[in-house]
């Protein structure tokens, strides 16, 4: 790869950062007649874009922009049409379709990835996209490097730290381009870095390399991009500061004025790229002042005919509001029955049946990476679900992350992009926290946001619930948090048998699956069984556990036997019959069957471990009645633990969560209502 460029491409760079330039303009002013509503300008970080976009290898290398990237954007085959779309949020507007702000770029034929607005959390996805390309694309022979974008503000952020920690623990092709425009927002940069460089990273970690650049110098961006190339693609990580201006606001809502005073406005006239790629072009007699003009007259004159046109496009459809939260194509698992054999009359706990799967499920697709912390090697997880994946499919495919959860997702996230399926492990449900963002974000909107252009379906295994003396952070339920998110499926089973089916369904499934594994049940008699593969291809079916004509009750997990106990009691002491729901799915919901069970019925409680307030129950209620409403001869009861951090001792346990004599009480109130 050439660090010198010729004189064509000089002309090239001039032309793309002259089409930013007056993208950024004309979009300010149809921004002001009130046709649009934001805007983030690029002005000012023009030239080191032009470089990276000139030496990249199109359709091979991965991209993971952010929104000051337009120039970068339309170097690798994005119209200006295409960042007008995106501005006027038209229905063609590759990038979302009209769903995310403008300049959140994402274009498929060209690797660009669907960027969200959360400054910080492309770092950790890229990371997953370059290792995904370190493990499929160099074993055959290709050499695809990753680069991802961000301003300096954002390598504040912790995700940024574990990004870079990342990269060089596993030496990835990958370059994180720091876009330094001194400010985030109205915040300085000196109070982002001691010494506000990020460059200085490449002295901390030995296996980062770092040079700090004018990135308002076309040709100093050139050399130091070709360099950091040809670094990523020996996997020899890499981060640039490179030092631009941002000549606009932060973004049409901001005035800048308001905290940069004169002397600094000047400044930045004083370091504009375009200005200064100009007067090199012209004193090095590359092209004539006169050319270059005339080169500015026929983009702007395009420009304008280009506004005209897609000022003009239809709106998306209001029909398609609902479209792309979740895969429509989800119908089909081809594992079922691929491993059945008829002469395995074993007995399996619930942990082993997950093991199972992952081993069979991993046999069958080589796509299949298993990682989280602790899950490798001889340990195979502090649970054992990943016991022998390690010797059976290599470290390269069950493998230890570092400790760190927001890495884990954001990580598989990425790999998941990029066309692999990562199935994780997040050692404890209570810790799931620091990838939240990644979570909600970034997981669950990953589909919707790019219009069906980009997903990241995975599976997040965790272990979850109380009534194993594990205190407050070791007891968790999280169903109801992540219930409450689009675009995320939630499975819940009570049993080894379940366990064994829905996980290979939830590793066959086109969308991001949160598995939920009670942990109490891991090793349990009441839960295990023989394991065969029963014939369900979708997440979303209930299981009319005992049927009944006298209540339904609707629980999940590890209450399901606290539950069925509870219910015999009372069935010897009333005469009665209960029916009894296990849900198992979480996301979606099997309402018919909740439905039909209440109409016969026409009584319902609803129990569950997790806090009552804002619960699932609270959605269940609300739904059943609504729905149910004629049918209902009783106010629908919730029974759930109690609105309270889960105590270690033992007492203090007992109490916070649902007994079978607390669940007998609840079941004799709504039967003698
Ligand atoms: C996690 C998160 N926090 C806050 C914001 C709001 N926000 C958007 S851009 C921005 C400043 C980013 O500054 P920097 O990373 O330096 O990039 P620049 O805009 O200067 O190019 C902030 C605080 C956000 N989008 N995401």
């Amino acid at each position: 790869m050439s660090r010198y460029i010729n004189n064509q491409a000089l002309i090239k760079a001039f032309k793309l950062m002259y089409t930013s330039r007056i993208l950024d303009n004309k979009m300010m002013g149809v921004l002001k007649q009130g046709k649009a509503y934001f805007h983030m300008g690029a002005s000012g970080h023009e030239s080191v874009q032009a470089a990276a976009a000139l030496l990249l290898n199109l359709k091979k290398d991965w991209i993971y922009p952010y929104y000051r990237d337009t120039v970068l954007c339309l170097g690798l085959q994005m119209s200006p049409q295409n960042i007008l779309r995106g501005f006027l949020a038209t229905k063609n507007d590759p990038s979302s379709g009209g769903r995310q702000l403008p300049n959140h770029y994402g274009y498929k034929a060209s690797n660009i990835v669907s960027s969200s607005s959360s400054v910080g959390t492309q770092y950790l996805q890229a990371v997953g996209t370059a290792l995904a390309n370190k493990k499929i694309s160099r074993s055959s022979g290709q050499s695809s490097i990753t680069i991802v974008c961000g301003g300096e503000g954002s390598t504040s952020q912790g995700e940024f730290y574990e990004a870079i920690n990342w990269a060089t623990v596993d030496k990835l092709p990958i370059v994180f381009l720091v876009q330094d425009n001194q400010y985030a927002i109205s915040v300085p940069s000196n109070v982002q870095k001691p010494n506000g460089d990020v460059s200085a990273f490449g002295k901390m970690y030995s296996n980062l390399k770092a040079y700090n650049i004018n990135g308002c110098n076309f040709l100093q961006s050139y050399k130091y991009m070709s360099l950091a190339f040809e670094h990523a693609r020996l996997c020899e990580p890499i981060i640039i500061n490179s030092q631009v201006v941002r000549i606009a606001d932060h973004s049409s809502s901001d005035d800048q004025t308001k905290y940069r005073d004169l002397q600094d406005l000047k400044n930045i006239a004083k370091r504009d790229p375009l200005y200064t790629l100009k007067k090199y072009i012209i004193s090095e007699s590359i092209s004539k002042k006169n050319e270059l003009n005339q080169i500015q007259e026929e983009i702007t004159e395009n420009l304008e005919n280009d506004i005209r046109c897609i000022l003009n496009e239809s709106n998306p459809e209001p029909k398609s509001i609902m479209k792309y939260i979740y895969s429509e194509n989800n119908s089909k698992n081809t594992t079922i029955g691929h491993f059945d054999d008829k002469d395995d009359n074993n007995e399996y706990v619930f942990i082993d049946a997950v093991n199972k799967a992952l081993r069979e499920e991993m046999e069958i697709n080589q796509n299949i990476y298993v990682f989280g912390e602790d899950v490798a090697g001889e340990k195979g997880g502090v649970f054992k679900a990943t016991r022998d994946l390690t010797t059976l499919y290599g470290h390269k495919r069950c493998f230890n992350t570092q400790l760190a959860e927001a890495s884990i997702v954001g990580v598989a996230i990425g790999m998941a992009v990029r066309g692999l399926k990562p199935v994780i492990e997040i050692q404890f449900g209570d810790y799931i926290w620091p990838a939240m963002i990644q979570i909600r974000n970034e997981l669950s909107t990953m589909r919707y946001r790019s219009n069906n252009n980009f997903s990241c379906p995975l599976v997040i295994r965790t272990p979850i619930g109380g009534y194993i003396h594990g205190g407050l952070c070791h007891s968790q339920n999280i169903e109801a948090f992540f219930a409450h998110i689009p675009g995320i499926k939630i499975v819940e089973p009570s049993n080894a048998l379940d366990a064994y089916n829905l996980l290979r369904v939830s590793i066959n499934c086109d969308d991001p699956v949160l598995f939920l594994e009670h942990k109490f049940l891991y090793r349990q008699k009441i839960a295990s069984s023989t394991l065969e593969s029963y014939n369900v291809n979708e997440l979303g079916k209930a299981c009319v556990k005992k049927s009944g004509n006298d209540l339904t009750i609707i629980s999940y997990g590890y209450l399901i036997y606290k539950t069925m106990n509870a219910v015999s009691n009372i069935e010897k002491k009333y005469n009665v019959k209960i029916e009894v729901i296990d849900l198992i799915s979480i996301q979606p919901i099997d309402w018919k069957t909740i439905f039909k069970s209440i109409q016969k019925t026409n009584k319902c409680l609803i129990i569950h471990e997790d806090h009552k307030f804002m619960g699932l129950g609270a959605e269940l209620s609300a739904e059943i009645s609504n729905k149910c409403f004629d049918y209902l001869d009783a106010p629908i009861q919730r029974h759930a633990g109690l609105n309270v951090h889960i105590p270690y001792n033992a007492v203090l346990e007992d109490l916070a969560l649902p007994q079978i004599s607390s669940i007998e009480k609840s079941i004799e109130t709504i039967l003698l209502y």
